[in-house]
């Protein structure tokens, strides 16, 4: 028996690294009665075909960001909110792995689409990085051509700070940021350096606004047809790899940092928000909560509620 696992990224990054990692473990524990297949980002179409091929039962499992479902679960883009998550990434996965905002509701909301997330997890926090701008203050994004991921509320995030954002999907963002169709993006700093943007771009802000957040998800209807016993298997590895991924993702953005830097042949401008600086921007990202509440969520807010709710009794 053999399952495909598709992911968003590439060999070497940690939602490929991931799914590789998840294999091993599986054909361990069935002595290989069960072979896992992990996809590099590419070969299947963008992420929201990976979306849909994952819908169709294409594949059977797929590492997937919240950023590319918007248009569909409105609720998952509760990530798309700016500073929502404490600024400590490891308390953020402690939130990802309890939370029943996430892991209940959520994870109900994504069901009626035939997704099942079985896990959240986070690959670190994100940075801008930009040309012609250093950012580091809301003034600084006026007009800035921000590349984002494809959900409304993402874009919407960065309107309040009245910027200019443009969705698109990562294969075209390094020839998009060489030719100026767009200023700058943002990503956690592994992604950054191993996809190479830091030699297309002037400036890395570490901004911490927000964390990248990926799910391990599932072929609703394909799991649900599993008998108990590899339901078990399942549930049982993702959250043995919790701890697994937050290690991955804290190395790679902790070495990468130091290659960004050391790199004199492309220098990069690093610069460091202060507490002052990134309050600027709290203070015009929180409004967006109310949008979210209004306009986006299709339940008055109850999961972004309750979902503050545990942010701040873990803080
Ligand atoms: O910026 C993006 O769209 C990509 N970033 C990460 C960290 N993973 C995959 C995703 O498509």
């Amino acid at each position: 028996e053999t399952w495909r696992f598709v992911t968003e990224e590439v060999t070497g990054q940690v939602q490929y690294e991931y799914a590789a990692e998840f294999a091993d473990r599986i054909s361990e524990k069935t002595d290989g009665r069960i072979t896992i297949e992990p996809y590099e980002y590419g070969g299947l179409g963008s992420e929201t075909d990976q979306v849909e091929l994952l819908q169709d039962g294409g594949v059977e499992m797929a590492v997937m960001s919240p950023g590319f479902t918007g248009g569909m679960v409105k609720e998952g883009q509760i990530f798309a909110l700016h500073f929502l998550f404490p600024d400590s990434v490891a308390t953020t996965q402690e939130i990802l792995n309890s939370s029943e905002a996430l892991n209940t509701d959520l994870r109900a909301r994504y069901e009626e689409f035939g997704i099942s997330p079985l896990a959240f997890w986070t690959e670190g926090a994100m940075q801008w990085t930009s040309n012609d701008v250093a950012l580091e203050t809301p003034e600084d994004f006026d007009g800035f051509m921000m590349r984002t991921q494809s959900s409304p509320l993402i874009l919407e995030s960065y309107r309040a700070y009245d910027a200019e954002p443009t969705a698109m999907s990562w294969s075209e963002l390094y020839t998009a940021l060489d030719n100026g169709t767009v200023q700058g993006q943002e990503n956690p700093i592994f992604f950054i350096g191993d996809a190479s943007f830091h030699e297309v771009q002037e400036n890395l802000t570490l901004s911490n606004h927000n964390n990248y957040v990926a799910m391990t998800t599932v072929n609703t209807e394909w799991y649900e047809g599993l008998d108990e016993e590899t339901q078990q298997l399942i549930d049982e590895t993702v959250e043995e790899m919790q701890d697994w991924v937050f290690e991955e993702q804290k190395r790679q953005n902790e070495e990468y940092l130091e290659i960004i830097k050391d790199n004199t042949d492309n220098p990069t401008n690093v610069i460091e928000l202060t507490e002052e600086q990134r309050q600027a921007f709290k203070d015009l990202a929180v409004p967006v909560r109310d949008f979210y509440r209004e306009e986006v969520s299709t339940v008055d807010g109850e999961i972004l509620d309750k979902l503050i709710e545990e942010i701040e009794a873990a803080q």
